[in-house]
């Protein structure tokens, strides 16, 4: 079954977010660098293609990231109109200090006490858009936790008479058309909890850290992977740190050890990690295409 959050708060964040884009000059938009297109929201899109505003993509997390494939990205995403797309961490502030030049740049119009230029910040639930927000503002204005949904209503700040921003509620979309992307982004803390079972997406993840960066699973938990299937990964993570069910005669703890496996994915304490590539996503578009299914979620992109 395809993993779907759709909760209340984002049919009307939705709502607000198209009144309010009216008002704004540039879209940046916060997608989380691991997962940079399976964190697109399509509503995001298409709500931008209605007004026409130009957008900043911003590769957030790209500390946690894998570079060469981050790199890739931003070569993929360049080639779409009107955007313009940087990978960064908000927690640098050289990184962040970058931003108000770049969406300068894509409203050159705006840029006086007159004409102040509006930045709407958007992106899916627990990318980063708050911290990118106190980071601009330079103090706490908004807060910001690990869990998706923290912010749940606007909040506009006028940096100074040349600049205002607003922070927005993270927003998926009513239907995640690809199950891999619904799995992608609950690995990625992105979906409520009550929308999925931690073992299932734990299972996706460690069949592709299996299959792409099994070195940082030896290096992580201390066993070889060679032989070791999805599953295998994790009776093999409840082993090493002692995950065993009580009262049950030393019987495995899988959904503790789940747990762990995504912890260590989300924190970045398993590394540098990507889940998808420009190249792995065209390759599937192709195959859904051979099938006569279309991509929807795919943004439009010169070569697609
Ligand atoms: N490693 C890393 N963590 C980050 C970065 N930016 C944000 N975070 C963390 O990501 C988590 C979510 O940050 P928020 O700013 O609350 O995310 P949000 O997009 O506002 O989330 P919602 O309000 O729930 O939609 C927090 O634990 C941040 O510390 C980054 O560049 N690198
Ligand atoms: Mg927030």
């Amino acid at each position: 079954m395809s993993i779907q959050w759709f909760p209340g708060h984002m049919t009307s964040a939705r709502k607000k977010a198209g009144e309010t884009l009216a008002m704004a000059d540039v879209v940046v938009e916060v997608l989380d660098a691991r997962l940079p297109q399976a964190s697109s929201n399509p509503m995001i899109h298409e709500l931008r293609a209605f007004r026409q505003r130009p957008c900043l993509k911003l590769l957030n997390k790209a500390d946690m990231a894998d570079p060469a494939v981050t790199k890739a990205w931003l070569d993929y995403f360049e080639q779409q109109p009107g955007v313009k797309a940087v990978a960064i961490s908000c927690k640098k502030a050289s990184d962040v200090a970058r931003i108000p030049g770049l969406a300068q740049k894509l409203a050159p119009h705006r840029c006086d006490a007159v004409k102040p230029l509006r930045l709407m910040i958007m992106g899916i639930p627990n990318v980063g858009k708050s911290t990118l927000m106190n980071a601009l503002v330079k103090k706490k204005v908004a807060a910001v936790g690990d869990q998706p949904a923290v912010t749940k209503s606007q909040q506009r700040i006028d940096i100074s008479s040349r600049l205002t921003i607003y922070d927005t509620p993270g927003m998926l979309w009513p239907k995640i058309a690809h199950p891999i992307d619904g799995l992608m982004l609950a690995a990625s803390h992105a979906v409520g909890v009550n929308a999925y079972i931690d073992e299932e997406v734990a299972t996706f993840l460690s069949g592709f850290l299996l299959e792409h960066y099994p070195a940082l699973l030896t290096a992580r938990y201390g066993f070889a992977s060679p032989g070791l299937d999805a599953v295998a990964v994790i009776e093999a993570v409840a082993k090493k740190r002692g995950c065993l069910l009580k009262g049950r005669g030393g019987q495995l703890d899988l959904e503790k050890a789940a747990a762990i496996l995504l912890t260590d994915y989300r924190s970045g304490a398993l590394g540098r990690i990507s889940l998808e590539t420009p190249q792995l996503r065209g390759e599937r578009a192709k195959q859904l295409a051979a099938k006569g299914v279309p991509d929807v979620e795919a943004e439009s992109a010169p070569d697609r």
